[in-house]
């Protein structure tokens, strides 16, 4: 049986992936770039802070100096910041708080995998923090996502070897850090963003404890 749940926030807790995106995109329109679609996005979920502005920048081949990337970077956190400020229990996805109470009556070790360094203030608004056995900090992991470095802290974190871990996660960052990892990946979207090479559900209401202990029996 796996020992371990390892979750990323945005979009697999909550729905502040759409934020970011409206962050983003009204950032990058304010600095004349207009290609931060939807489907562009994709390439932005999981991804760290300033590898999601290169990111932008580069649709552009706009250079920058140095001084103007971190005063951008700020611009776009105290737009997302602003629009978490009400984020209450109420947001938590469908089926998220029965699976966090069923993992921890079963035993199973809960830990944070976010690239976010506003994770910890996003659980206290939900009301999740005292489930969560471990908050892996990204400011203190050398890669962020695709790299397997968060999920590694996150299962050193609670004490779990990461082959006796699962972790979940909406982007294809994200799932390709937690096969680079060695944890068992599931996804919760589209096959055709996150691959059919692993277990999937559409929405977090299928995300069950009885599911993850069938797809990990499989
Ligand atoms: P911040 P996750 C990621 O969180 C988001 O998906 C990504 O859009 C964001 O850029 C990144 O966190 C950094 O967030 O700017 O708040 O530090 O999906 O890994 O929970
Ligand atoms: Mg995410």
């Amino acid at each position: 049986m796996f020992k371990a749940v390892l979750f990323d926030l945005d979009g697999v807790i909550t729905d502040t992936a759409e934020y970011h995106f409206r962050a983003w995109k009204q950032l990058a329109e304010e600095i004349g770039i207009n290609g931060v679609d939807r489907e562009f996005n994709e390439k932005l979920k999981g991804v760290s802070r300033e590898d999601s502005l290169q990111l932008i920048l580069d649709l552009d081949n706009k250079k920058v100096s140095a001084e103007e990337f971190a005063d951008l970077a700020k611009r776009k956190n105290d737009n997302y910041v602003e629009s978490i400020k009400d984020v209450s229990p109420r947001d938590v996805y469908p089926g998220i708080l029965q699976l966090l109470r069923d993992l921890r009556t079963n035993g199973v070790k809960i830990a944070l995998a976010s690239a976010s360094k506003n994770g910890p203030f996003l659980l206290e608004r939900l009301g999740l923090t005292d489930l969560f056995d471990a908050i892996a900090d990204p400011a203190k992991v050398a890669e962020s996502k695709p790299a397997p470095d968060i999920f590694l802290a996150a299962a050193a974190g609670v004490g779990v070897d990461i082959k006796e871990a699962i972790g979940v996660e909406d982007a294809p960052a994200g799932v390709t850090a937690i096969k680079a990892s060695g944890a068992f990946p599931v996804g919760v979207g589209l096959a055709e963003n996150l691959g059919a090479d692993i277990a999937l559900v559409p929405d977090t209401s299928h995300l069950t404890y009885d599911y993850l202990v069938s797809v990990w029996n499989r």
